[in-house]
């Protein structure tokens, strides 16, 4: 309670006090156009669902998690220091960074708590939807680079990054930490451009770490330190936050902080960007479309259901985004009509499938129950229904109706007189279904 009231006074000042606040400000505005807005300050920004329709995610539809304000670093006194379980400490220019070998790949990051909102009971934390989830092009250097000319030693066990952003309130800074055995893995790196573009501020200009098939919360941004250490890191975000029971738990329960596991890798999961829940298809061809990823484990497929998940078939696979990326996919459908719960369904290298029903965990992470979609496949008669009915108002107006033929009759007619067209031919049909769908 004490603590939201601390924000909210925080965040209207800053509003006020206009000059000193201004850039970030209307950074924010510019990159929450389209977007899902949980937070403007400190930024929380979710990708609309749209997005799993795209190979690549446009940094402009890119999902935005901060727990404090976004930082400005200044470039010209920039460096990145390295100390530690280290022979050499250094501190090194974004220039002497770049001199290093160059390299390049697409990944997933994940929000850990991505989902949170469709779990129940439900817990504090933002209540991401689908989007807390982004595929990019990341480009930098390796990690292990860095640390070998560090001169990393053998006690080294963990490395904890640490960003330029700076506390609200008295809240703890955001640092985490990772293994050295994933920080030594040739594809977790220092990420300076995103989609060819310089890394751009919201997602932690100059430097980020990118560590593929973990959870966001390791891909720490405005990177200014990076520390190698003979132990885990101790810090709040490691030992209270983004912790995991590794199990499912009997909803609601606490677990004690000692009996969870910091978040690491994702888990295999896919998205269902079209269609979308409680559309009106006309039968026929329809595509079923969406985005999948795994982490540490490789994805292996994505199947399909329009029964309920009584029966699958495989949806083709449409990017190559290797190992890392989320692969886009598609599925066609020849719909009839109909009442159906469309699903899509991811399975890891392992066999490991996403589960139809939640296991819970206290802080809501890594959600990835199976998704699904509401949709009715009208016959095509009856798409009179979608042309004539739902072009000066949508369903809403109707929905809560419950008329007989000989009312829906009258109210057509009515419509007509206000300007709706019914084709003479297919007037029976639509009452047909009208008086069938909201009946008394
Ligand atoms: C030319 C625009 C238009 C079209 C097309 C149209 N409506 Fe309406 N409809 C309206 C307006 C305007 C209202 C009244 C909104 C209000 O008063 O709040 C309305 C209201 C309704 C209502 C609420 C009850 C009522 O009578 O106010 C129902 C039910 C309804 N429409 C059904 C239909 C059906 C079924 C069709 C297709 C045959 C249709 N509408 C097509 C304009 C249209
Ligand atoms: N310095 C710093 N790095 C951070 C964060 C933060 O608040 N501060 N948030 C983390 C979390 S929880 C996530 S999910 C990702 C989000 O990265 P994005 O905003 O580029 O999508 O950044 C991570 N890195
Ligand atoms: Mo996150």
């Amino acid at each position: 309670m004490s603590q939201t009231s601390i924000l909210g006074r925080r965040a209207f000042l800053g509003a006020t006090s206009s000059l000193l606040m201004a850039q970030p400000a209307q950074q924010s505005e510019a990159k929450s156009h389209g977007m899902i807005v949980h937070s403007r300050k400190p930024e929380d920004l979710e990708m609309p669902i749209d997005g799993f329709l795209q190979a690549i995610t446009p940094i402009d539809l890119f999902y935005v998690r901060s727990h404090h304000y976004t930082p400005q670093v200044d470039l010209e006194s920039y460096s990145l220091k390295v100390s530690g379980e280290v022979d050499k400490p250094l501190a090194i220019s974004l220039k002497d960074l770049k001199k290093l070998p160059r390299v390049e790949l697409v990944g997933v990051m994940e929000c850990a708590g991505n989902g949170r909102s469709f779990y129940t009971p439900k817990m504090p934390g933002l209540q991401w939807t689908h989007g807390g989830v982004g595929n990019a092009r990341w480009a930098g250097v390796r990690l292990v680079d860095v640390l070998k000319r560090a001169g990393i030693r053998a006690t080294g066990k963990h490395i904890v990054f640490d960003g330029a952003d700076v506390s609200v309130g008295t809240m703890p800074k955001f640092q985490r930490s990772i293994p050295v055995k994933k920080g030594l893995d040739p594809d977790t790196m220092l990420a300076f451009e995103m989609n060819g573009q310089p890394l751009p501020q919201s997602h932690g200009a100059p430097l980020r770490v990118v560590v593929p098939g973990w959870g966001g919360d390791c891909w720490v941004k405005w990177l200014t330190g990076i520390q190698v250490l003979d132990r885990e890191f101790e810090g709040f975000f490691m030992k209270t936050g983004y912790r995991h029971p590794g199990k499912g738990v009997p909803p609601g329960t606490a677990v004690d902080p000692a009996q969870m596991k910091p978040v690491e890798s994702v888990r295999v999961k896919s998205v269902i960007a079209t269609p979308k829940d409680n559309m009106i298809l006309a039968q026929g061809a329809s595509r079923i479309a969406g985005a999948a990823w795994s982490g540490e484990v490789p994805l292996a497929k994505v199947e399909v259901s329009t029964d309920a998940g009584r029966s699958w078939a495989a949806a083709r696979l449409t990017s190559s985004n290797g190992r890392w990326g989320w692969q886009t996919w598609d599925f066609a459908w020849n719909a009839v009509p109909g009442s159906y719960k469309v699903m899509a369904r991811a399975t890891d290298a392992s066999g490991y499938t996403q589960p139809m029903e939640q296991e819970w965990n206290p802080s809501g992470y890594l959600w990835n129950v199976i998704q699904t979609v509401k949709v009715d496949v009208l016959p095509l008669a009856s798409t009179a229904y979608r042309s004539s009915c739902l072009g000066c108002h949508n369903e809403d107006l109707i929905k809560g109706q419950k008329l007989t033929r000989a009312q829906w009759e009258r109210e057509v007619d009515k419509m007509v007189r206000w300007g709706a067209q019914v084709p003479a031919d297919q007037k029976a049909n639509l009452l047909d279904f009208l008086a069938a769908r909201y009946k008394p």
